[in-house]
């Protein structure tokens, strides 16, 4: 079968929507870091519908700081790729050309670099996940002794992480007179913007002050929250689009329809019109990320690790079992006092609404690629929730239930005895943790809650929160996640 590119858009099934503007005479304006399956499903379709509402120097140049994969399997495309939306109703399938190029920053740190400080840069955006920021995810502040930060302290010219890499952008430059771009963070930490500020500016303090000052004085930051469900894709994705689109596509992205950006509109140097297309430009982002962290990523990792030892393979599956149905909404009617809604929002609509986007059976997102990296999402994902209910003496049960799955999770032994694969940055610190304490959930309990990186000083001396995780992982042991789970009021 022919392969997407340029040259061979136009032999495309009629109905799949192609870009609608002059590709060939779109200029970079964006470097985005992390150019995986969601900023390719979110910030590249955005930018699409942004560039055909008006055109202008805002293509995308997309940089991996892993595997090649990504760079392989799109430059023999242009940069072209389909994006599928999968409603309940049916699909809808679309072009997406917004990506110009690819880097790959492990092959050439100096190329990658080079781009940020190009003059046509204007914005820099990430998702490099929770992890890739380098931080401790307690406290949002930067780890000085990750590997990756002393590495690029000790070669700040060829720097392997995100931090690494924007400050080594922003040297050159202050360097050579530029003004510094924008560097949008589209991951879905609390405060992203003002973190991501503080990791720059004290990276940048550890090499040299006076780039520390000139990015607080003159840097933008915004904050963002981003929203759109889009599973890892599969063979088995590939080969469905292949058979609607009539070409070969190594790399398409599958999502839900929904998408929700919201964000400051604080820019350095200018942004494509992203505001004609969807998003909504705000003064606060904070009620939009509360929500969307708590309710919708809090509910998903506490679904993942219940959904995952019930035995489900998807998030459809688990949502849509009635035990873990119910289970979720006692889970955000603990969350919702805890959410300041965005201004027209009606939160129990947004719960409501989220069900329905667990439940569409057209996204099979595995439970297993959620429950990645838990020590990375349990803080602004549950533990901040949880912070809140305890100040207003109000319960916890469920939310405590979420925190004890994932304590039985990274155990890495399944209710029939099989091996989970945990994957996590702290994964091996888990095993030994769990390798002594046994199925003692006692004693497993009070090993994790020592993780202060998750977990802070304040959590582990609270017994009206290590009480209920502890009794839920002894329940977890004793009769499983659907047992425990149907035994909660
Ligand atoms: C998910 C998110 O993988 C995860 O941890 O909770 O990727 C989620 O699908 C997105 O944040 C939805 O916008």
């Amino acid at each position: 079968m022919t392969r997407l590119s340029n040259a061979t858009l136009g032999q495309i099934a009629a109905g799949v929507r192609r870009p609608a503007y002059d590709r060939a005479a779109l200029r970079p304006g964006i470097v985005h870091l992390g150019l995986g399956a969601f900023a390719r499903g979110h910030l590249a379709e955005y930018t699409e519908d942004a560039l055909e509402s008006r055109f202008g120097a805002w293509g995308i140049t997309g940089a991996s700081l892993q595997r090649p994969d990504q760079r392989d399997r799109l430059k023999p495309q242009d940069g072209l790729y389909t994006l599928l939306k999968l409603a309940p109703t049916g699909p809808e399938l679309r072009v997406i050309g917004s990506v110009l190029d690819v880097l790959v920053a492990p092959e050439s740190p100096a190329a990658l670099v080079a781009k940020l400080a190009s003059p046509e840069t204007r914005i820099v955006s990430l998702t490099v996940t929770e992890k890739g920021y380098c931080h401790d995810p307690a406290t949002g502040k930067l780890r000085a002794d990750h590997p990756d930060i002393v590495h690029d302290l000790e070669n700040p010219d060829a720097p392997r992480s995100a931090i690494g890499i924007l400050v080594a952008g922003l040297r050159v430059r202050r360097a050579e007179g530029l003004d510094p771009f924008t560097a949008l963070c589209c991951d879905n930490l609390p405060s992203n913007g003002h973190v991501l500020r503080g990791l720059v500016r004290d990276f940048a303090a550890l090499t040299d002050d006076r780039l520390a000052a000139w990015i607080e004085a003159n840097g933008a930051f915004p904050a963002t929250m981003v929203d759109r469900i889009v599973p890892a894709t599969t063979e088995a994705d590939i080969a469905e689009v292949a058979k609607q689109t009539g070409l070969d596509d190594a790399a398409p992205v599958i999502g839900e329809p929904f998408r929700q950006w919201a964000i400051e509109d604080v820019f350095a140097a200018g942004r494509p019109d992203w505001h004609e297309v969807g998003a909504q430009m705000v003064t606060e982002v904070a009620p939009f990320e509360f929500m969307k962290l708590r309710m919708l990523n809090g509910a998903h990792s506490s679904l993942a690790y219940l959904g995952y030892l019930a035995g489900h393979e998807t998030v459809a599956e688990a949502s849509g079992d009635p035990v873990l149905a119910r289970f979720l909404q006692g889970l955000w009617s603990e969350i919702i006092p805890t959410v300041p809604a965005p201004q027209g929002v009606v939160l129990a609509d947004y719960a409501k609404a989220l069900l329905a986007r667990f439940q569409n059976p057209a996204i099979r997102h595995r439970t297993w690629q959620i429950a990645m990296d838990g020590s990375q999402k349990l803080p602004q994902r549950l533990l901040g929730t949880i912070r809140e209910r305890l100040k207003a003496g109000a319960g916890i049960d469920h939310l405590a239930l979420g925190v004890a799955a994932w304590m039985r999770y990274v155990t890495g032994m399944d209710e029939k005895g099989g091996a989970i694969d945990v994957r996590d940055p702290l994964a091996a610190e888990f095993k030994r943790r769990a390798d002594v304490a046994g199925r003692n959930a006692e004693a497993l309990s009070a090993s994790l809650l020592g993780i202060e990186a998750i977990f802070g000083s304040d959590l582990p001396g609270e017994q009206r929160f290590t009480k209920p995780v502890t009794a839920h992982l002894a329940a977890l042991f004793d009769k499983g996640a659907k047992a425990t789970a149907a035994s909660l009021g």
